[in-house]
Order: C-alpha cells, then structure tokens, then sequence
C-alpha cells in the first residue's frame, strides 16, 4: 500500500514543519494583523479559533492538499454511503444514520434503515414518556424516582457525560445514576439509598457478553429480587439496549423491554441509539431530539462545507500537523465550562480507541506518528495543578480549550473569572514571556541584580505552545450534540489521512480473554505455571493474602 510518506504534500508537510519550527507565533501575529480572521471558522454553535497554532497559510495550504490527497471527502461519502467501511469488522459505520434529521434516506445494502431507526426513536420516546409521567410502574405499583444505568465504555461515557453536561435541563423528575466499574464498591454505593420498588435498571451492553456489567447486572437483579421476594417484577425493573437480542433475553430481560442497536453503530458513537435511553429519561425526549439535531448539523457541514472551512476537518488536520510534524505526543482538553468536566475522558476514548494504532489498513506497520494521547481536566482547576507544565516543561502539549459565551447556571461575578482566565491562558501559551522583559518587569518590581539573575531563568516562559479554541454560545442539548459531532468527524478524518482503521477495538479484546482465563484461575485458587514469573507472583500474593 502507498505509504501518505510518499505523498508530495507529505513531503512538503516535512520540509514546512522544519521551517516553522523556527517560527514564533507571536512574531506570526505581529507580522498578520488578520490572522485571527483567517484562521478562524464561525458555525452556528460555536466559533472555532485556531490561529494560535504554529501555521502560515502556506502550511493550511498543504495541509488542505494533503486531505485531498488521502481522499477525505469520497471517503467521507463512503461513510454516509454505507459502505463497509469499518473493514476489519467487515461492518459499516452509520451513527450519523441515528440522528438524521433530514428527509434524504439512509441506506444499508440497499435497504432504508431510516425506518429502523425511526421504529427505534419511537420506542425510547414511548418508555421514557411513561417513566417519566409516571405510568411505568414498578412491582409494588410505585412511580419509579430513579434509573440506574449499567454499561461501561461506550455503552457508559457518552451517555453519562451528555447527562452531566445537560444537568441544568433536567426537571430532576427522575433521578439518573450511572454504574460501569465491576468494582462492587460502585454499584453498593450506587445502591444503598434506593428503593427497589421505585427504582429501574438499564442494562446497556451492545454485545451483552461484558463481563463487568454482566457482573453488575446480576447483582442489580439479586438486590431486586430479595426485596420482592419474586422473579416476575424483573420484567417492571429491567431493560436492556443490545444488539444481542438472545443474550439479553437468556440474561432475564423481557422480550419487549429489549431496545435494539445494531452492529453498524460502534460502541463509543452510540449514545445516539438507545445508548442513549438514560439521557431521553432524564431531559424528556424532546431533548434528546435537540440533541440529534444538533449533531445532524454539524454533519451536514461536515459533508458540505468546502474543505478549508470544514471544521472537524481543520481540527483532524491541526492534530496531524501538530504530532506528526512537529513531534507532539500527547494532547490536552481543557473544558472551561463545569458542565463539560466529563468531555475529556469522553474524548479520551473516542479518539485514543478509535485512532490508537500502528497498522495502516492493510496490516502494515506505519511508519510516522500517529494521535497523541489525550487527557486533561477542567481549565481551571488544571491551572492550579498540571498547567506548570503545559506553559514550562520540554514537551509542547497542543491543547483543546472549550468554553461558553453565556453560563447555564449564572452566578454573580463567576463566569467573567471564568473566562478572564480561559482567555488569559491560551494567550500566555502562545505569547510566553522572555528573558528580557522577565529581567525588566524584576527590575521595576525594585528586584536586586544578583536576585534577577538568580530567578530569571526560572521565570523564562517560551510559549509558542499551540492551542485551539472552541467558544460555545451556551451548553445546550443541540450545542452539546453539535460539539460530539464535531469531535467524531474529526476522529474520522484523523484515521483516514492516517491509514487508520479507526472503527475496530482490537487492543481491548486482548486483556479480556487473559481476564477470563485468570478469572477461573482465582475461583479454583490456582496459578498456571504457564503464566510468566511477574504475573504468578502477583497471583500468589493476592491468593496467600485473601487466605490469611
Ligand atoms: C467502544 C468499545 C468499548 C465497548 C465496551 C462495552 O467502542 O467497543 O468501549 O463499548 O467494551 O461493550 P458492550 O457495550 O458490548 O458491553
């Protein structure tokens, strides 16, 4: 397979990143009075700034060539075409079939799969209706108060982050929970002040063979059980989303409580499908809805903005520029709005599962860098913690910074700190400070000369640390599904610039199989000797330690 090495925007990419590697974006902005209007994409929901990256248009020029290059945009109608697209799971990948809005049909091997999804919606708007209304009953004929959801990965972080981020919408008419660790500590914490009559299980497993949240679940269902002292109200406290229809059923869960998904939709671009369930209780289902809509937007100006005006486009590139040709290795999230404090752990997955790889589609090795890894926290408190090193270490982390026009939940005074810091940062990291102005401002503070020379070097920042800026009007159930959208197109296109087959999850079924195989191992108190000599050590400890 060609290697995008030997792509002649590739090697201009090389030879411009040697280059401007030598720039410093405070001088770029000096020189460009303009620069923010030209690297800058105004949208609906959001501003996109990306100027404070270490570009020229020369480099946006080739790196918009090399997106032609590597196909982006047939591609990008393959996926909408559904073709096949997720290869190594011979699977499509439609979860913009999920939310859209649009009267254009959707097809999957020739067939609408529009009605499918519509029959879908249909349902989660009938039941989350009547939990809701209060007409979902429990065993003892209660109302239920609360959901407890059970899943992990994709089956637990989209939902729950859009559930933490839309809290301020919630009429709080039903109480929302989330389990995902198999932990017993979390489902007993999770569990101690509910009350199983009013209380209702989602079981959310697109395979339902899980182990952590099969193991949840069974515990979820003993703790129903003991308490009405009859198998029969599993069918009024338990559901389930799966596109393992006989699993769920042999597991115990009604045949009419299951809610179907389907192969074509990947566990971490799922909380459009039933996945979702926890999210239409808790806002109604009409804000659900404001959600799909605002994700159908975004993929419509993915699909028809021209490429250098395309978003997640833009942002896909910028990573590729930033790790691949400039040498970062790790990229920060920095959420400057509270509501938004789950997002990097969302994207952390949706980016580093998806495009953590080092095989092209053809299973050979690739030889350049990759994504980065991605981590981060809110702004704020980030600043007072690891923000050190973002503005002082060796590395250069390019960071994502997201904030709010307009707080959802106004308090005298906070949001104008807020974003007197959002703004502040990403200024400092670009701009950074010199030895010679450090020296200065020491001087006027009536610093002594042996002083200064002792502490300026300490106080040298070198800037020139790239950063994008996302600045959302208001977190809403339609900016906040606009912002998801965003982010998975732009993991999309990062995968097919890099040869990545972006939709498979190899590297997590490994850990799974040897999991289960120690598994037994612990329940009959054995080690094999195969194991090596670190992992029977570990065993033999934890097994003399649980005796004693
Ligand atoms: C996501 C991954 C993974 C998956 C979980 C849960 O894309 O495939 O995070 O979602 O392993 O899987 P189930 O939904 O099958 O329980």
């Amino acid at each position: 397979m060609q290697s995008r090495t030997s792509l002649s925007s590739w090697q201009n990419l090389v030879n411009a990143g040697k280059h401007m590697k030598t720039q410093h974006m405070s001088e770029l902005f000096k020189e460009n009075p303009q620069r923010f209007e030209q690297f800058s994409i105004k949208l609906e929901p959001f501003l996109l700034d990306y100027s404070k990256n270490i570009i020229s248009q020369q480099t946006m020029t080739e790196l918009i060539n090399l997106a032609k290059e590597c196909q982006v945009e047939s591609w990008r109608e393959k996926m909408f075409a559904g073709e096949r697209i997720n290869a190594t799971e011979n699977r499509a990948v439609l979860h913009v079939a999920l939310r859209n809005r649009s009267q254009k049909p959707i097809s999957l091997d020739g067939e609408n799969i529009s009605d499918d999804v519509q029959k879908a919606l249909n349902k989660m708007k009938d039941f989350s209706d009547k939990v809701r209304q209060g007409h979902w009953k429990g065993y003892s004929g209660k109302r239920i108060t609360d959901v407890v959801s059970i899943g992990v990965g994709g089956s637990n972080l989209g939902p729950q982050m859009v559930t933490e981020a839309l809290k301020p919408y919630s009429d709080n008419s039903i109480n929302v929970h989330y389990v995902s660790n198999v932990d017993g500590t979390q489902i007993a914490n999770t569990l101690r002040p509910l009350n199983p009559e009013k209380t209702l299980f989602i079981v959310s497993s697109k395979t339902f063979t899980t182990t952590e949240t099969m193991t949840n679940a069974k515990t979820a269902m003993r703790w129903l059980v003991a308490s009405s002292f009859d198998e029969s109200a599993i069918a009024k406290h338990f559901v389930a989303v799966s596109s393992n229809n006989q699993n769920a059923t042999e597991f115990g869960i009604a045949q009419e409580n299951i809610f179907d998904m389907w192969d074509w939709v990947g566990g971490r671009f799922s909380l459009w499908s039933a996945i979702g369930l926890p999210i239409a209780i808790d806002l109604g289902f009409e804000q659900f809805i404001e959600l799909l809509e605002g994700a159908h937007e975004i993929d419509n100006h993915f699909c028809e903005a021209p490429l250098e005006q395309n978003a997640p486009v833009i942002l896909a590139l910028l990573s590729i520029w930033n790790c691949t040709f400039l040498g970062a290795q790790s990229q920060a999230i920095l959420p400057y709005d509270q509501s938004l404090h789950m997002l990097s752990a969302y994207l952390q997955q949706a980016e580093m599962e998806s495009n953590g790889k080092s095989v092209n589609w053809q299973g050979e090795s690739i030889d350049y860098p990759t994504v980065p890894s991605i981590w981060g926290e809110l702004g704020i408190n980030g600043q007072h913690a690891f923000y050190q090193y973002l503005h002082q270490s060796n590395n250069i982390v390019p960071a994502d910074f997201i904030g709010s026009v307009e707080s959802v939940t106004p308090v005298k005074g906070h949001h104008e700190t807020l974003m007197a810091n959002f703004f502040a940062q990403t200024q400092a990291l670009m701009q950074g400070v010199d030895e010679a102005q450090v020296r200065e401002d020491l001087k006027a503070k009536g610093r002594t000369a042996e002083y200064i020379d002792k502490v300026a070097p300490h106080k040298v920042h070198k800037g020139n640390r790239p950063t994008n800026t996302i600045l959302m009007k208001r977190i809403s159930p339609r900016s906040i599904g606009s912002l998801i959208a965003l982010y998975e197109h732009k993991i999309f296109t990062q995968g097919i610039i890099l040869q990545i087959c972006s939709f498979d999850q190899w590297g997590v079924e490994l850990g799974k199989g040897l999991a289960n195989n120690i598994q037994a191992q612990l329940a009959q108190n054995t080690i094999s000797a195969e194991h090596d000599s670190s992992t029977q050590g570990l065993m033999q400890f934890y097994q003399s330690g649980k005796k004693s």
